[in-house]
């Protein structure tokens, strides 16, 4: 039999020399926009090397939002760490200065682009707000920096006026663009259209950072890359401002799986790595989020059972150990007669079909909804229930 994705991977159609696209993690600047989230700077060091162990390609910190981040950020460029750790400030010489007194060699400058913020939040002209743009790139470059440059709420800027402010930060010497879905308004194709039309006109290489008001940000993020973009922005859990941005569980799963895109992320340490932003915030993921999420690997219907029983690749899309999620199946009255059958043999009891029936409609009647969960695991759950009964049954012997 084929890999069960087999026929899957061909309508996913990657490339069969797929480019890398890179992580940017934002978990400690855009993550901390999120309501109810403040990191001490111990948590904002240890999420950094859990950042970088996992193997995302940048790690995002804002020095400029306190002296306590300033020092986080200091701290974190001492490290070491294999990650580059890009400053982000606003498009201002002295939000470049903060950078450079930490030792920074990466920074990031935003600057809103749309009439809206240039009109009613910056109350600047498009003239005023291109040489602004221009000089904090010039004075980055000057400076020793690289930077990448974010023309914020680009998604929503005039079109010729977003060519025309790329050109000319390209021009100045710009490393990266970040082209913001910055309100969420975007989907897939427009997406798409959007940073296609940035890409046929500059060839800096591009950053896409989309929230996730209307809940495209992951499908936008890979319009995205399709358009041309090599460098998605997550955060952990997807945390950030309102209803924040892709997270970096999904991302990874989908740029290793979908877009077999070469990369060495340590995906194992997905779960741990989301129970770590619990603990530090007490925001918990929805049970049903994708990859981490506690129901994401549980199995309930009976039909389900029975195939799971056999074959877990039957209703899993990946394993859930490469994640480092757990699979765990549901007993009720859906467990249907597979089921029955199953929790009888954990229990120890014979499993005869007539029984098991009865199992299955007692459950049923019971209307009780879900009874007991327990984890499963491929062969290691199955031997400890080999090797109980096999103590049970030399007890009884
Ligand atoms: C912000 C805006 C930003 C910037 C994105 C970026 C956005 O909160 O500062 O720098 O790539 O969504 O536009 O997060
Ligand atoms: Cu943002």
């Amino acid at each position: 039999m084929k890999n069960p994705n087999y026929y899957a991977d061909l309508y996913n159609s990657y490339d069969k020399d797929p480019k890398k696209i890179r992580v940017l993690d934002s978990t400690l600047r855009e993550g901390e926009q999120h309501p109810g989230v403040s990191f001490t700077n111990k948590q904002r060091i240890q999420i950094a090397w859990m950042l970088d162990y996992f193997g995302v390609d940048q790690i995002e910190i804002s020095p400029v939002v306190s002296n306590d981040h300033k020092e986080a950020v200091k701290t974190i460029i001492k490290q070491g760490l294999k990650a580059d750790i890009v400053s982000h400030g606003r498009a201002l010489k002295e939000d470049i200065d903060v950078s450079l007194s930490c030792d920074a060699k990466w920074c990031a400058a935003y600057l809103g682009i749309s009439d809206i913020h240039l009109k009613d939040k910056l109350r600047i002209t498009r003239e005023q707000a291109m040489e602004r743009a221009v000089e904090t790139v010039e004075y980055a470059k000057a400076h020793g920096l690289k930077i990448r440059f974010t023309v914020e709420d680009g998604s929503r800027a005039e079109p010729e006026f977003l060519i025309k402010m790329c050109k000319a930060i390209e021009e100045a010497g710009v490393d990266r663009i970040s082209l913001p879905d910055t309100v969420g308004i975007m989907r897939p194709i427009g997406m798409y259209n959007f940073v296609k039309k940035v890409r046929g006109q500059v060839n800096t290489p591009l950053d896409a950072h989309v929230h996730n008001d209307i809940g495209f940000a992951l499908a936008n993020a890979f319009a995205a890359c399709d358009a041309g973009v090599d460098q998605i922005h997550t955060t952990i859990d997807g945390i950030g401002e309102r209803t924040g941005i892709p997270a970096l569980a999904e991302v990874s799963v989908a740029l290793t799986f979908l877009f077999k895109s070469p990369n060495d992320f340590r995906l194992d340490m997905l779960q741990d790595l989301s129970r770590l932003i619990e603990g530090y915030t007490s925001i918990k993921p929805y049970d049903s989020k994708p990859v981490v999420g506690s129901s994401a690997y549980k199995h309930k219907a009976g039909t389900h059972l029975a195939a799971i029983l056999k074959n877990p690749a039957a209703y899993e899309p990946i394993p859930p150990r490469t994640v480092g999620n757990r699979r765990r199946i549901v007993f009720g009255e859906l467990a249907g007669k597979t089921g029955a059958s199953y929790l009888m043999s954990i229990l120890g009891l014979d499993k005869d079909n007539e029984s098991a029936k009865a199992v299955a409609l007692g459950l049923k009647n019971l209307r009780m909804g879900d009874l007991i969960e327990i984890p499963l695991e491929d062969r290691l759950e199955k031997k400890i229930i080999n090797d109980e009964k096999g103590e049970k049954s030399e007890e009884n012997d």
